[in-house]
C-alpha cells in the first residue's frame, strides 16, 4: 500500500493534475483530496499566500497535507501581474482581457509558478517551488487544462499552448510537476533516512 497523503484544494483540475502526475511518475504514493476551504491572504509573494493557506487547516486535516498555491505572471508589459492575483483576474477580466492589455506588443514573456506548502507530521512547514517560462500567445488556443492555459506557450512546447497539450504532456513539463517532483524527492528522502536508521 503506497504513503497516503492528502492534497487541500478546492480546484479539480490542480488535484486531477497531480494524481495523475503521481500515478505516472512515481511509485508508492496515494493523493487524496481534501476540498476543505482555504483561507486566501492577499500578499506579494505566492510563499506568504502559500503559508497562509496551509495554517489556515491546521486544526482541522491531520498531517502529513499538502496545499498549492500557482500564479500567471506577465512579466514585462504586467511586471507580474496579475501573479498573486491570478485567481481573481480569472474570475473578472479573464484570460481575454491579458489578451487585450498586451494588444500586438512583441513583449509577451510569461511564467507561471507554482509554490508547495508541506506539513510533516510534526506541523513542520516547507517549501516547494517550480517554475515555467514562456510567453502570452497571439490569440486563446486549446480546449484542455485550465484557467490561463488556452494563452500561454512554453518554451519547452513552443508550438502549441498548454490547453493544447494533454494532460500528460502538460504534467510532463509544468510548474506544478517542476514543485511536486521536488516534494517527492524530499519525502523519499526522508523514507530512505528513517530505513537506514532502522536497519
Ligand atoms: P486552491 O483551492 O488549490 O487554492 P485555486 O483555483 O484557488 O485552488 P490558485 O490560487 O493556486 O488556485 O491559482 C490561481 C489561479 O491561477 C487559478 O484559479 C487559475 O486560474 C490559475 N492557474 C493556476 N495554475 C494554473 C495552470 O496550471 N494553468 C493555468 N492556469 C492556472
Amino acid at each position: 500500500m503506497g504513503t497516503k497523503i492528502t492534497f487541500v484544494t478546492g480546484n479539480k483540475h490542480k488535484f486531477e493534475e497531480v494524481s495523475k502526475l503521481l500515478e505516472t511518475s512515481v511509485e508508492g504514493y496515494e493523493v487524496i483530496q481534501s476540498t476543505k476551504e482555504l483561507s486566501e491572504l492577499q500578499a506579494d509573494s505566492l510563499e506568504e499566500v502559500a503559508k497562509f493557506k496551509v495554517n489556515s487547516v491546521k486544526t482541522v486535516i491531520k498531517p502529513p497535507y499538502f496545499i498549492e498555491d500557482a500564479g500567471f505572471f506577465v512579466d514585462d508589459v504586467c511586471k507580474g501581474f496579475p501573479g498573486v492575483y491570478s485567481s481573481y483576474v480569472m474570475k473578472t477580466i479573464g484570460y481575454e482581457g491579458i489578451l487585450k492589455i498586451l494588444g500586438s506588443t512583441d513583449q509577451r514573456k510569461a511564467h507561471f509558478e507554482s509554490v508547495i506548502a508541506y506539513i510533516d507530521e510534526y506541523y513542520q512547514i516547507r517549501f516547494f517551488k517550480g517554475i515555467n517560462e514562456g510567453a502570452v500567445e497571439l490569440e486563446a488556443r486549446g480546449k484542455s487544462g485550465f484557467g490561463f492555459d488556452p494563452i500561454f506557450i512554453s518554451k519547452d512546447t513552443p508550438d502549441r499552448t498548454f490547453a493544447e497539450l494533454t494532460m500528460e504532456e502538460k504534467n510532463a513539463i509544468s510548474h506544478r510537476r517542476r514543485a511536486m517532483m521536488k516534494l517527492i524527492e524530499f519525502l523519499n528522502s526522508k523514507k530512505n533516512k528513517s530505513q537506514s536508521r532502522s536497519n
